[in-house]
């Protein structure tokens, strides 16, 4: 996978998340801490939505000079004109092709649709040759294959375009999906495919990686996955996913101890909790818990870790205090203590640990207190 491209949109789609209303600093905070990271591809509001929009889009295009700036537009020549004036370095423009936002959002015909986005990217390529032009048809799993052939066809053969968007825009994909229609619009159009995909199923992390594997060129993900309702694919999953994939390639690219600090900034940025299920950065991504797991965990934490916790500067949980521990913790929680337990002690202690755990709640202060009342006896 060392072909994908990151497309980070957490200042587009992310500013389209319910509680985010970012600050021109937020907005410069966030920039500047996934080019840190190691994103170089960053997409930002139309410049055309408001005036500050516009400014932030042309603040950003000069603070970071060596980063790939996207404006996501209509496509509308004004949306062109201004975009270009903000000085991006590509457009991403969108259409829909699907009946229901034809018919709620432009109220135009497919041949319309093609028209439209062809003039929009002549007269971007006239102002801007060598702009990187990306069209993308929203929607697209509510398309009719017939209506997305002719428009992916007729807008690969104008040669305007760099490439093609894909979007899930309600979340609708499955896998399976995803695979075929990324498969099927690259053999359709020869063209390199960028994917960007909602979560109203729970699937847009997964579609996302699939996407990747499918041969799209280009993946939209934003810090948290924030963007319109629950939003899109995250920049830690599709982190995750490239890191159990291509490990060194990763390492190479990114500043791995640095995605705690971006995650961190955008979760209070828009008042959220950081989910505890969220891959590396929620709490409980890596929490061991079981003695089977516990047991195995200590000896190699590869036995049940996909990732290293220490490259991204976290640590692992070790939970002790329970009645599903196992003596081969406690044993390594003893000597932690500086104590030293026979092996019968230790099993015996584990199985005072599981008989009170099966009446309260406990903590590890109960775990150090039965070990040290059987330390005492020793001597
Ligand atoms: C939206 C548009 C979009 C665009 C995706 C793209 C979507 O509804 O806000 O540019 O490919 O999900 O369709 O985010
Ligand atoms: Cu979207």
């Amino acid at each position: 996978l060392s072909h994908l491209t990151l497309i980070d949109t957490t200042l587009r789609e992310g500013e389209q998340f319910q509680t985010a209303d970012f600050t021109s600093s937020d907005k410069r905070r966030i920039a500047e801490m996934l080019v840190g990271f190691g994103v170089n591809y960053l997409e930002v509001t139309n410049p055309a939505a408001s005036e500050r929009s516009f400014k932030d889009a042309e603040k950003l295009v000069s603070h970071l000079p060596r980063t790939k700036i996207a404006a996501h537009i209509r496509c509308h020549p004004e949306d062109v004109r201004i975009a270009l004036d903000s000085g991006v370095g590509a457009l991403h423009m969108v259409m829909a092709v699907s009946p229901i936002l034809r018919s709620v959002s432009h109220g135009k015909g497919i041949t319309e649709v093609i028209r439209t986005a062809e003039e929009c990217a002549k007269l971007a390529r006239s102002r801007a040759p060598g702009i990187e032009l990306r069209y993308s048809n929203e929607d697209a799993f509510r398309c009719g294959r017939e209506d997305l052939a002719k428009v992916y066809g007729s807008l690969a053969q104008s040669g305007l375009f760099d490439r093609f968007g894909l979007a899930d825009t309600t979340g609708v994909a499955s896998p399976m999906d995803v695979q075929q229609m990324v498969q099927w619009v690259r053999e359709e159009t020869g063209k390199a495919i960028e994917w960007h995909g909602h979560n109203d199923t729970g699937c847009a992390d997964a579609n996302a990686g699939t996407a990747a594997l499918s041969g799209a060129s280009h993946v939209n993900c934003s810090v948290l996955g924030i963007g319109e309702r629950n939003g899109i694919a995250s920049l830690e999953s599709m982190i995750a996913f490239l890191y159990t994939r291509s490990p060194d390639h990763i390492r190479q690219h990114y500043h791995l101890d640095q995605l705690q600090d971006i995650t961190r900034f955008v979760a209070d940025c828009v008042g959220v909790e950081i989910p505890f299920s969220h891959p590396i950065m929620g709490k409980a991504a890596f929490s061991h818990k079981a003695g089977i797991h516990l047991k195995a965990v200590l000896q190699d934490p590869g036995s049940y870790e996909a990732i290293v916790p220490e490259e991204f500067g976290l640590e692992r949980h070790l939970n002790l205090a329970h009645r599903l521990t196992g003596w081969n913790a406690i044993r390594v929680r003893s000597e932690a203590l500086g104590l030293s337990l026979s092996v019968e002690q230790l099993k015996q202690a584990t199985f005072e640990i599981k008989r009170l755990s099966d009446e309260q709640e406990i903590e590890v202060s109960d775990v150090d207190d039965i070990l040290m009342n059987l330390d005492r006896i020793n001597k």
